[in-house]
């Protein structure tokens, strides 16, 4: 094939790409750009047969805002607002490949390496990310992928639901399998539109029946809701609302929060909240769109309102912060299956923080101190510099003649410092990624010891793990089946999706102020519809402490 009008074409493009947040060190050949990472647990064999699996989290919130001026050429913007949980996510995937490719009964000849993207919570990022991982180049060429080197396996995120149906649409079209952790929107079943999609959380129609059946249990009969302006807030809502609407409950007021920061729409959902006689509020949206509001409403006092939450900031840290209490005590929401995976937090302690800019990033963020001294030493210089312009300062130039002030050495303490990243008292959406990347290496098991002549495939072949196609790969992560390590949870798909099931959370105050987490039900779709949600009412503690339920209005 002929590539050169690809290259040339995207290549201009390419001025817009942004790269690219993955892990390097072996290559596969000389002109491919795709590295992948194998080996973790540090030998080197060179016997076994090598896969790379793809995966992609929303490490950072936000890409920095653009530079909007033409004339020069675009470059890729960078991201910013660094995510100790989604980070959590990441360092998972690698501790799941790692503990994958020290077993001799998984995928015994073959190893298992690594590229990660960084889909920074935005939709032309992990566009940007697909096309880099399928293509193999640094500059995304569509339609062009890198010949020999070891072949690709699932790629496994992307995050939201809105990245997902972006980078779905795409993989799709290679027939590529995509093997989601956290998106979990109803529109994702669609096998017409997603062909190759498939997911290990529940699919979001569960859990708007379950919220839709919890205020009907309680007789609530006017809620207002707030929803996040993507795929996840809107088809959750849209559910939610359709259901009880139908069993007679008015809503009070729907309002969206904003993707990009709006100070004027979080004052005017402020408003509509202190205004509005509800006193019930159902809130589907992802954490990082609903912190925004949660700070004003703190700075509005606002209480006496009971949250219902979706799963996705239902044990988020960036919203359970110090002084959430009177707004947010109380509170009942769906979280996901939580698990204990052994071994998951000395591993997150035992970070590298020079392995990868990303450790290092995590590092300097969790420690706010810079690692690498000749950057911390031109800093200091430069601040004397610009100091010294306008006045002096003698702090600055001590720290230009010492060690300059804010420099780690790397082996800080993780420990002491209680970070959400190393947290693992609430391991739902991480057990997720745990899953599906244990998903992914049955199927390929399943492909690596297909015995010849007794294949799936035309006239009852195998694929061929050193160069399978994605749909052979699919084929099996359809009919995948195993347990999941260290737990008795069958894994397997029906349609792409598994069964729904919730734990019932009530944020409970504590009296030191803090909010500890306790289950106080289950939602399971599997059960007779009379028996799906099981409530235990006596041992919710409801906002400001009361007992009682509250009323709706
Ligand atoms: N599904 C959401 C994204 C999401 C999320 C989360 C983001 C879920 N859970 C936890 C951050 C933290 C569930 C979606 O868009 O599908």
């Amino acid at each position: 094939m002929d590539n050169t009008g690809f290259n040339w074409k995207y290549r201009l493009l390419c001025g817009l790409c942004a790269f690219l947040h993955f892990y390097a060190s072996i290559s596969a050949e000389p002109s491919c750009k795709l590295k992948a990472k194998f080996n973790l647990n540090g030998y080197r064999n060179v016997e076994k047969k090598k896969v790379v699996m793809g995966g992609m989290f929303p490490v950072h919130r936000r890409i920095a805002s653009a530079n909007s001026s033409s004339s020069s050429v675009p470059l890729s913007l960078g991201c910013e607002g660094f995510n100790f949980r989604t980070f959590r996510w990441t360092q998972t995937m690698l501790f799941a490949i790692d503990e994958i490719n020290k077993r001799s009964d998984l995928l015994p000849d073959t190893d298992l390496g690594y590229v990660i993207y960084d889909s920074c919570f935005t939709i032309s990022k992990a566009v940007e990310g697909t096309l880099t991982y399928l293509t193999g180049q640094e500059e995304a060429v569509p339609n062009y992928r890198c010949g020999t080197g070891a072949p690709l396996a699932a790629l496994v995120g992307a995050g939201g639901s809105d990245l997902s149906i972006a980078t779905a649409r795409i993989l799709g079209l290679y027939y590529f399998p995509q093997v989601s952790y956290s998106s979990s929107c109803s529109v994702l079943d669609s096998k017409f539109q997603f062909p190759t999609f498939l997911r290990t959380i529940p699919n979001d129609v569960y859990q708007s029946e379950a919220m839709a059946r919890l205020v009907l249990h309680f007789g609530w009969s006017w809620v207002g809701t707030i929803a996040a302006d993507d795929d996840y807030g809107k088809y959750g809502i849209k559910a939610f609302k359709e259901q009880v609407e139908e069993a007679g409950v008015c809503i009070s007021f729907s309002e969206t929060l904003p993707k990009v920061r709006s100070p004027e729409d979080i004052q005017r959902i402020v408003a509509t909240v202190v205004e509005s006689t509800a006193k019930i509020i159902v809130v589907f949206s992802s954490d990082v769109d609903l912190s925004p509001l949660i700070q004003e409403l703190i700075q509005h006092n606002v209480t006496n309102r009971t949250w219902i939450a979706s799963e996705a900031w239902v044990t988020s840290a960036l919203i359970n912060q110090p002084g959430v209490s009177s707004l947010l005590g109380g509170t009942l929401g769906f979280g996901l299956k939580r698990a204990e995976i052994p071994g998951l937090q000395r591993y997150l302690l035992n970070i590298d923080p020079y392995s990868n800019p990303l450790t290092e990033e995590f590092w300097e963020t969790a420690f706010n101190c810079t690692l690498n001294y000749g950057r911390a030493l031109r800093m200091a210089k430069e601040m004397t510099k610009a100091a010294a312009e306008q006045g002096g300062n003698t702090s600055l130039s001590r720290a230009v003649r010492g060690v300059p002030e804010g420099l780690c050495s790397g082996k800080e303490s993780l420990e002491k410092l209680s970070n959400t990243y190393s947290d693992v008292t609430q391991l739902r959406i991480t057990y997720s990624v745990y899953k599906a990347v244990y998903t992914v290496a049955h199927a390929l098991h399943n492909m690596e010891i297909c015995e010849p002549g007794q294949g799936p495939f035309n006239n009852n072949s195998c694929a061929d793990i050193t160069k399978f196609e994605p749909w052979q790969l699919m084929y099996y992560l359809k009919n995948v089946w195993f347990q999941v390590p260290h737990t008795k949870e069958p894994l397997f798909f029906q349609d792409g999706d598994v069964d729904g099931y919730y734990d019932i959370i009530n944020w409970q105050v504590k009296g030191d102020g803090e909010i500890s987490y306790v289950t106080i039900g289950q939602f399971n779709s599997t059960a007779a519809p009379d028996a799906m949600m099981t409530i235990n009412n006596a041992s919710i503690v409801w906002n400001n402490d009361e007992l009682e339920t509250p009323r709706s209005v």
